[in-house]
């Protein structure tokens, strides 16, 4: 198998999940007592809830310690939770996220290589190995996918082509003239690859391993952009309060669940109306804790996408760390049409399984004097009928959604993160 033997840090990623669990013990304790001792706003956050850092004496006692979320790093922005001197801080991430109050991530040093240290166990874990042409197409901003994908890939001793993202036709040239063998991007990118090579009847026989993510990334969207490149492809996971990119883990050749990295990371499972652990194997809430990062580690922070804990063996690859699914969505994702609970995701996989039909669609809803109905666009090849579209998408839902069928390239694209859902009001074009 390609990724097997493939490793960055051989020893950590197969070590045993006692050893892992002892090394967590100690990193929680430090890090409750670095938040506490160093950041205002944490320490009145514990003293509130009644624990002082000397009640966390193993890592089961993560649960002792406060949820957290989006809001308290928002209302601390600009870096109102940093836990280090500003003189410390040499790199910094953000994100606007969908209400535009942004999310500062702030980096030490520290924070770069271990951040750059989890990309690099993902980029090794696809099976790339040094020397080899990783071209990175996610921006490089403030978004964190360019830079985190860059710091990783030195790290793993890879060529690095800065691409960034967009000019696709250049970007395919390079592909091409510079040999790339492992070509990373937001998913939505992959997609618009595939679609400028078939366009331009190119093939690029050196391409071998794409790294997509930051956004849902079905299976059969995974099978179509794996066919239409001529790759294997992996689903990468990460987010800017985890620390980027990467952070979070990887699916590994067995494409099974998303390996996240737990010396650095304590991932719990819960539902979110109650905020209480559930069992593996049952979908919830993913809550991480940063356990290494020096200048804003994040403390039970709910995340608000939704997976389950797929595995806690050791895996054919060889990795222990715990394997989480492919995230289903976003929460406040989910979509309630005719009383039927969905995720867009749903709705990816059912239209990526139809013959001819194309990478993109959009998922509109109406709102008619308070009704809500849905509208399903996507884009195929001539021959799919509107009549084949709503027949599975009736299968996978359990109704059928009206919709136009379009040539492919008929609707619009987007840079960086596709949006895929949108609302309209009744007479709204
Ligand atoms: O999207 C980090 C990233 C960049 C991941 C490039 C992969 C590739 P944010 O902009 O902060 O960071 O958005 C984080 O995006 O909470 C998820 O909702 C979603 N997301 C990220 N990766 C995946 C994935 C980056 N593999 C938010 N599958 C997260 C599904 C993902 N959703």
């Amino acid at each position: 198998m390609r990724g097997e033997g493939n490793f960055q840090n051989e020893k950590m990623e197969t070590a045993s999940q006692e050893k892992i669990r002892e090394l967590q013990s100690r990193r929680l304790k430090e890090i409750a007592r670095h938040v506490y001792s160093k950041n205002p706003i944490y320490r009145k956050l514990f003293d509130e809830h009644g624990v002082s850092p000397e009640d966390i004496k193993s890592v089961e006692d993560v649960t002792k310690l406060p949820l957290t979320n989006k809001d308290l790093l928002r209302e601390s922005y600009p870096l109102g939770l940093s836990c280090v001197d500003r003189n410390r801080i040499v790199e910094m991430h953000m994100s606007s996220g969908s209400t535009g109050t942004p999310v500062v991530m702030p980096y030490t040093q520290g924070d770069l290589d271990q951040w750059a240290e989890c990309m690099a166990r993902c980029y090794r874990m696809a099976g790339a190995v040094p020397g080899d042409a990783a071209q990175i197409t996610p921006l490089f901003g403030l978004f964190n996918g360019g830079f985190g994908m860059y710091h990783g890939a030195r790290a793993a001793g890879l060529f690095v082509i800065p691409a960034g993202p967009g000019n696709t036709a250049r970007q395919i040239r390079l592909a091409r003239d510079f040999k790339t063998r492992v070509l990373t991007g937001v998913v939505s990118y992959g997609i618009r690859l595939m679609e400028v090579m078939e366009e331009m009847n190119e093939s690029l026989p050196d391409l071998d391993i794409g790294i997509f993510g930051a956004e849902v990334f079905s299976d059969s969207m995974k099978k179509k952009i794996s066919s239409g490149l001529g790759i294997e492809a992996f689903d990468i996971y990460g987010m800017t309060e985890s620390g980027g990119v990467g952070t979070l883990g990887m699916d590994c050749e067995a494409h099974d669940g998303l390996h996240v990295w737990e010396d650095h990371y304590i991932v719990e499972v819960i539902d979110p109306a109650t905020g209480e652990a559930v069992d593996d194997g049952k979908t919830g809430e993913l809550v991480v804790t940063a356990l290494t990062r020096e200048a804003l580690p994040v403390i039970r922070f709910r995340t608000a996408d939704l997976t389950k804990v797929v595995s806690r063996e050791q895996c054919d690859c060889g990795r222990t760390h715990v394997k989480i699914a492919p995230i289903t969505g976003r929460i406040d994702d989910m979509l309630i049409i005719k009383g039927v609970n969905f995720f867009p995701k749903q709705v990816e996989q059912a239209l990526m399984q139809i013959p001819g039909v194309g990478a993109n669609y959009q998922i509109i809803i109406e709102e008619t004097d308070g009704m809500k109905d849905v509208r399903i666009n996507v884009e195929a090849e001539a021959g799919v009928t509107g009549y084949v579209v709503e027949k599975a998408l009736k299968e996978a839902l359990g109704f059928s959604p009206k919709g136009d069928v379009y040539p492919i390239g008929g609707l619009p694209r987007q840079e960086g993160k596709a949006k895929r859902v949108f609302y309209k009001k009744a007479g709204e074009e």
